[in-house]
């Protein structure tokens, strides 16, 4: 039966002090939340303007005239047909909105990151000035609930008419989001209860019954914000709404048709809607397809549903999702959505390299899904792609100094083709400030402030260890309190200790208690040492049960070793080529250390050839792997000549962790490199 076997370990019971992840965690407090904060505040000097603290002033005033007023308010009405208002002039920039039509999110992300990290480091002044933009998004909250500027600022008779474009329910499953991180954080509850009043108005308007409208998200992440809603109030109207968007998807006839007749008659009675997962009800769906970030947000409302129910049926869904994308349609760093046409999936095996997608955030949905997935089944398959998409993809959108980001994560570049080749100006080269459009930044802040809630779920009896982040763990087995000094190195020796400090019990009974430890995919040996408790191999996980005592020492070792990977025939791409990985890192060649044109070097195959070194990158000192290689002598003479036996010169090939690429300036990379 599908049940919940697992809850994420609740950030306040984890103290993380990982040689690695605390480096990321506190690049994120003091690089990317101040930063985030002077943007949205728009502070900053030749970055786009995000509009969204600005937006929330405006509808304040907005909301208080309506209310002092009342029925004497004269509305002020604006075009709510405009994607992303631009202030045309100066002296038309009062009370507009302006920004794209989800700007709030880049509060609500921004808010979710700061609950999370004043968990790890209490900060007074941070929470204060948090508390003080929490009063300027309140103030925007209608009497009946509604709390999105975009509409609050320009037309509120607009409201939920545009579900499939608009991003309404995407700005509140964002809100909410951050609402109930910052009320888990800090115990303070007047964004939760915004949040909660905006989820119950949401909640009236959408349903079966006469007069409701029978329609969802275009963008979706309301499905998995109403479950974390209904998991930290107990209200089942939010599981109850979340089922009901999820279930809603698809049906015929289409609700977007019906909310853009136009378009329906152009585009006829086939099969459509692919790029909002709206194409079939979700349950009869088994290809991932459409817009990356928009589809893995789903699957994870889904997952957490099926969870929450009991619906097999759902959860078979999600499971052939689940396939769809990591056997066919993942990048080898953890990167989806392969085309820029559409943010979106392209079809099985098509994983352009160059022209790759790759969004940091479905990068992040991944992750999300992922979690999901082991809370209903503890397989290490769900938690090694888990660790895929983080350690490559979701890292490689942030600079080593956490100043600058990728939107867009390829697998191959050369800097001339981003700058002049029309099909990879999505593909930039070097990681940007900020964005316009900045919903990747803020995702990294949120997610990796948060890693502790992936890195480990729970159940009464079982402290589930998936991404071994180092720290100090607090976990109640059924009344029995156990501290868990976790020590971990995984990104250097592999080797992880795991020290029960401190056992207390509340009734003094003797009670079984179990680690589970995933053993990654990356892992042909390993070594492990659990005293005298019994261990158990189950679906990639060592389970070691006892009654453990304070100063029982767990040690796992993870030998690590150079792997050489190769594709699926399938992917034409990466036909004659090889990827290097070590551990949970994909590697890649980059022009800084190996020349230019990466296009003509050829690696050895044989990983006994490795060596491994050191290298300091913008301040971290990362491992790289030196292998043996060739490089093609070039034949400079004329664009085609007769075909002449290729010379070669010896050369070693230095390997770099994906995730620390282009923090050298400007040159070529690749991670598929011929073989
Ligand atoms: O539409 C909101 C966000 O902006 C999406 O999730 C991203 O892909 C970007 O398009
Ligand atoms: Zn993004």
């Amino acid at each position: 039966m599908v049940r919940t076997v697992g809850t994420p370990l609740d950030l306040r019971n984890i103290h993380v002090n990982d040689p690695f992840w605390k480096g990321e965690m506190e690049l994120v407090r003091r690089e990317v939340i101040p930063y985030q904060w002077n943007a949205i505040n728009d502070r900053v000097e030749g970055a786009e303007p995000s509009y969204a603290m600005r937006n929330f002033k405006i509808a304040g005033k907005i909301t208080a005239a309506r209310k002092e007023q009342g029925a004497a308010y004269k509305e002020v009405i604006w075009p709510t047909n405009i994607f992303r208002p631009i202030p045309e002039d100066a002296d038309h920039m009062e009370d507009r909105f302006y920004g794209f039509v989800f700007q709030d999110t880049d509060f609500s992300k921004w808010i979710e990151a700061v609950g999370y990290s004043l968990l790890q480091h209490p900060d007074p002044e941070l929470e204060r000035t948090a508390d003080e933009a929490i009063d300027i998004v309140c103030a925007a909250q209608q009497p009946n609930g509604y709390l999105d500027t975009y509409y609050i600022i320009n037309d509120m008779s607009k409201v939920f008419t545009n579900l499939k474009d608009y991003h309404e329910l995407y700005c509140f499953g964002h809100l909410t989001e951050g609402a109930v991180a910052y009320y888990q954080a800090t115990g303070k509850d007047k964004l939760l209860n915004a949040a909660r009043r905006f989820a119950d108005f949401v909640y009236s308007k959408f349903g079966r019954e006469e007069g409701q409208i029978k329609g969802y998200p275009g963008h979706e992440i309301a499905e998995m914000a109403l479950v974390r809603l209904y998991e930290v109030t107990g209200e089942d109207r939010y599981l109850e709404l979340s089922k009901y968007f999820i279930d809603e998807r698809g049906q015929h006839p289409y609700y977007f048709d019906k909310e853009h007749p136009d378009e329906a008659k152009r585009h006829g009675d086939a099969e459509w809607y692919h790029y909002y997962q709206a194409h079939r009800p979700v349950r009869q769906q088994d290809e991932a397809t459409g817009h990356a970030v928009r589809a893995v947000y789903l699957y994870s409302g889904m997952a957490d549903v099926a969870r929450l129910t009991s619906d097999e049926e759902l959860y078979k869904a999600c499971l052939r999702l689940w396939d769809s994308i990591v056997n066919r349609k993942m990048y080898v760093t953890g990167g989806i959505g392969a085309t820029n046409h559409g943010e979106a999936f392209l079809y099985d095996y098509e994983l352009p390299n160059d022209l790759a997608y790759s969004e940091t955030c479905a990068a992040i949905g991944l992750v999300f899904f992922a979690r999901r997935m082991l809370q209903i089944d503890v397989d290490s398959k769900y938690a090694d792609v888990m660790e895929r998409a983080l350690y490559n993809t979701v890292l490689s959108g942030m600079a080593l100094d956490g100043k600058s980001f990728f939107y867009v994560n390829p697998l191959e570049v050369r800097p001339e083709a981003c700058h002049k080749d029309e099909r990879k100006f999505h593909v930039k080269p070097v990681r940007q400030k900020w964005f316009g459009c900045a919903c990747c930044p803020p995702n990294i802040a949120r997610l990796v402030s948060s890693v502790g809630a992936y890195a480990y779920t729970e159940s009464d009896d079982t402290l589930f260890t998936h991404l071994y982040v180092g720290g100090t763990i607090e976990k109640d087995y059924s009344g029995t309190k156990v501290v868990w000094d976790v020590d971990s190195d995984l990104t250097g020796s592999g080797k992880i200790k795991i020290t029960c400090r401190e056992v207390s019990k509340a009734d003094g009974a003797a009670r079984d208690m179990t680690l589970a430890l995933r053993v990654p995919d990356w892992c042909e040996f390993y070594n492990l040492n659990c005293g005298p408790y019994p261990h158990e191999l189950k679906k990639g996980y060592e389970y070691i049960s006892g009654s453990f005592k304070q100063g029982d020492v767990i040690e796992i070792e993870f030998k690590k070793s150079v792997r050489i990977l190769e594709s699926s025939s399938a992917v034409a791409e990466d036909h004659g080529k090889v990827a290097v990985s070590y551990g949970p890192f994909v590697y890649c060649i980059e022009e800084a250390d190996n020349g230019r044109d990466l296009h003509m070097v050829s690696v050895c195959t044989d990983a006994s050839k490795t060596r491994l070194g050191k290298l300091t990158i913008e301040g971290s000192e990362v491992t790289t792997i030196v292998l043996p290689g060739k490089r093609e002598k070039a034949k400079t003479g004329a664009l085609y000549q007769a075909y002449t036996k290729p010379e070669y010169d010896d050369c070693e090939l230095t390997f770099i962790p994906y995730y620390t690429w282009a923090n050298r300036g400007e040159g070529e990379m690749r991670v598929w490199v011929n073989r």
